[in-house]
């Protein structure tokens, strides 16, 4: 199968060529795609070396599936491109996400909506995901009412600049700024830009994205984004009210039993998630179970992802293994 990935050169791009070897995908070629600044530059997949083309080049190429990874405006410009070639684009941007006629896709939960005619495939936001994959069985038994959320983002959701700046920082350098404020020893509560409502698109991104995938408007989801100097994954906080009254232990079981998740939850032994264990995992960690005291039928939970894995790179693979193994691209 012939596979480009537009955004080889990124954070999240050269993980999924990590993840693409990891889980031998069926590929007979790669086309590395980039922008026309690296076009040319040689990256190495499964010991053999492939140039980097431009996305001209890429298109008439006409691979089965595309895997973008190069911000909105590549994916709003080019995914369509693709598209109209034949190629199933799988996107990690927010460019398609809540488009009505895009499929919002975490395997283990929704895989099943996909079919053929499914040209262009949203990747949901990597604080998304873990926390939609963890609360998906509990909202088939218990019903979910609210979410309330806190996510602690490592900072490689923002890309290599920022780890730049917090390496310098660190080392007591100057140079280029991700962030308007230091993120060493610091905790910034801004994920992306504001929106008109005071919440962040990161955080919105929670509340929408969480009831397109559970297929549920009725969710009511409150969340606040904040970044904190780490580089392993992305931790929340997560406080869920169900319709009905739960059993705690009946909570660990299902999730113990739901592909993607680790429960990690003992506080004998203090085992809990945290993002040091999950760094370079594509299992969801979840941990810090427990009834909420404060209110009935509520529940408090840590969860915890390599937001570069399942949080981007392995669950757009999962989707892509998804349509090869169903006949669908
Ligand atoms: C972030 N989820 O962490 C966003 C984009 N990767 O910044």
């Amino acid at each position: 199968m012939k596979v480009a990935v537009v955004g080889a050169t990124g954070m999240v791009g050269e993980v999924m060529l990590q993840v693409l070897a990891e889980r031998n995908f069926p590929i007979t070629e790669l086309i590395p795609v980039a922008s026309e600044k690296s076009v040319g530059k040689e990256i190495e997949f499964k010991g053999k070396k492939y140039s980097v083309v431009g996305l001209e080049t890429a298109v008439s190429m006409k691979p089965e599936i595309a895997l973008f990874s190069a911000g909105g405006e590549t994916s709003l410009a080019w995914a369509p491109k693709f598209a109209k070639a034949g190629t199933t684009v799988i996107d990690n941007s927010s460019a398609w996400r809540m488009h009505a006629d895009k499929k919002l896709i975490v395997p283990e939960i929704n895989a099943s909506e996909l079919t053929k005619e499914d040209k262009i495939i949203a990747n949901p936001n990597c604080s998304t995901i873990q926390m939609v994959l963890a609360l998906a069985p509990l909202h088939k038994k218990y019903n979910i009412k609210r979410i309330i959320v806190s996510t602690y983002q490592s900072i490689t959701g923002t890309g290599v600049k920022a780890v730049q700046q917090l390496e310098n920082e660190y080392a007591g350098t100057k140079g280029e700024m991700a962030y308007k404020y230091q993120i060493h020893r610091n905790a910034i509560p801004q994920c992306d830009v504001f929106e008109d409502n005071g919440y962040t698109k990161e955080e919105m991104k929670l509340v929408r994205e969480t009831q397109k995938i559970l297929s549920d408007k009725t969710i009511a989801v409150t969340a606040t984004a904040v970044r904190v100097p780490i580089v392993g994954g992305h931790s929340e906080a997560v406080n869920v009210e169900f319709s009905t009254d739960f059993d705690v232990n009946d909570v660990r079981k299902i999730l113990h039993e739901t592909p993607g998740i680790v429960v990690q939850d003992n506080t004998d032994t203090f085992t809990y998630p945290m993002p040091l264990y999950a760094h370079g995992k594509d299992d969801v960690f979840v941990g810090r179970i427990r009834r909420d005291e404060s209110q009935p039928n509520t529940l408090n939970m840590w969860i915890v992802a390599d937001n570069l894995r399942k949080g981007a790179a392995t669950n757009t693979i999962q989707i892509a293994e998804y349509l090869v193994a169903n006949g669908l691209v």
